[in-house]
């Protein structure tokens, strides 16, 4: 039976991960932070297969023990300070989880793997954040990386430090720089999952309205559960390498509203949505789209769920959510 030692298992794709490796026969560990840590109970619910082990990445040995008894074939370092918007006020904290925090895992990995650091496969989260002021469209493995934010600055460390310890170690490290994905787990403090809480909320006569920042931004927004997939045949191939993981077409936050109040019948949403400077960042990445190529030759990975399906599937969620605790 594999094993795999997952960071990150709170957060939304550690869970669909879990879901992955438990259906594919693999025992699951996860690290989980702080001594009562709120989001444990929703692990324990969710992937009740799933052996959770205290740790965190800013504390080495706390890695280093995970490690000895997990004893993984595979380790996926989804762990991470996330939300970019809080990486401009937390800016230290985001560099020493979201970038050092990655130096931490590959080394525990490659102290725990002894001189046969070929025995442990490893990912590493990066993201589409490092294009940042893009310098190519769409965005590929080779595009030239230009952070525009604490966050992006920090997965740019982590994304290098997972390439050289491949080149200095020959480790079996692979990066997946992954674009935006979104599911009915995604945070509420992300903009879809804001979205489609007010449009349920609205819907249901619980809500005025909601407010935003920047809507003429544009992501190019896949579903969570088909990108854990990609995530796991990066370490099912020969080597380590890197990875774009996207789905090759871009909206904007405008095109999300409109199809986010069109599915609950709302055809002008302009009276529900107020914008606050408060929501908009020091600096935007205006524009993602990745290029998804290798991915698709060289992995086999598709992507499933569609753009129209995925809003459809978080307001849907959403609309049940909220009747759920209207009912009591
Ligand atoms: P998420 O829902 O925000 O989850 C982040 C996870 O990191 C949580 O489990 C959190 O645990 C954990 N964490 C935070 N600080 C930690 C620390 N000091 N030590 C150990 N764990 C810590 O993020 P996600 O959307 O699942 O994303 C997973 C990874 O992919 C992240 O690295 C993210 O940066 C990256 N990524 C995400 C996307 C996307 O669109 N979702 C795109 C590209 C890359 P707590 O519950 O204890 O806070
Ligand atoms: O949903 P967001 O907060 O996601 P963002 O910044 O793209 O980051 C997410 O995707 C990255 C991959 O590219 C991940 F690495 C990262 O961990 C995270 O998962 O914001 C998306 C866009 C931005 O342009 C933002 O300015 O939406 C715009 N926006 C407009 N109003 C808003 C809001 N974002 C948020 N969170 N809240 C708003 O009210």
């Amino acid at each position: 039976m594999p094993r795999a030692l997952i960071t990150g298992i709170t957060g939304q794709d550690g869970l669909y991960l879990s879901e992955l490796l438990l259906s594919k026969g693999y025992e699951v560990y996860g690290l989980i932070r702080g001594q009562n840590n709120p989001k444990r109970e929703l692990v324990e619910q969710t992937v009740p297969g799933v052996k959770l082990l205290t740790g965190d990445l800013m504390d080495f040995s706390s890695l280093l023990r995970a490690l000895e008894t997990a004893q993984p074939d595979e380790v996926y370092n989804l762990g991470a300070i996330s939300f970019v918007a809080y990486s401009w006020e937390n800016a230290h904290l985001t560099a020493d989880v979201t970038g050092k925090g990655v130096l931490n895992i590959l080394e525990a990995v490659r102290l725990y793997a002894h001189d046969d650091v070929s025995k442990v496969r490893f990912y590493q989260a990066s993201s589409s954040e490092m294009f940042g002021k893009v310098q190519e469209v769409p965005q590929r493995e080779t595009t030239l990386l230009w952070p525009r934010s604490p966050y992006g600055v920090a997965k740019v460390f982590g994304h290098y430090m997972t390439i050289n310890y491949r080149e200095s170690y020959g480790m079996h490290a692979s990066s997946g720089i992954l674009f935006n994905h979104e599911s009915p787990r995604r945070g509420p403090e992300f903009v879809t999952r804001k979205i489609s809480m007010a449009v349920a909320r609205i819907k249901l006569g619980l809500q005025d309205y909601v407010t935003l920042g920047n809507l003429d931004a544009k992501r190019d927004w896949g579903y969570a559960g088909d990108y854990v997939e990609a995530m796991w045949r990066m370490l099912q191939q020969p080597e380590g390498d890197e990875y774009v993981v996207a789905t090759g077409e871009t909206h904007s936050i405008r095109d999300f509203l409109d199809r986010a109040f069109a599915h609950v019948g709302i055809e002008d949403w302009a009276p529900y949505v107020k914008q606050d400077p408060r929501f908009m960042r020091p600096a935007e990445v205006e524009l993602l789209i990745g290029d998804p190529t290798k991915a698709h030759e060289k992995l086999g990975w598709e992507r499933k769920v569609d753009f129209p399906q995925l809003v459809a599937m978080m307001v849907d969620n959403d609309l049940e959510e909220q009747r759920g605790l209207m009912a009591g």
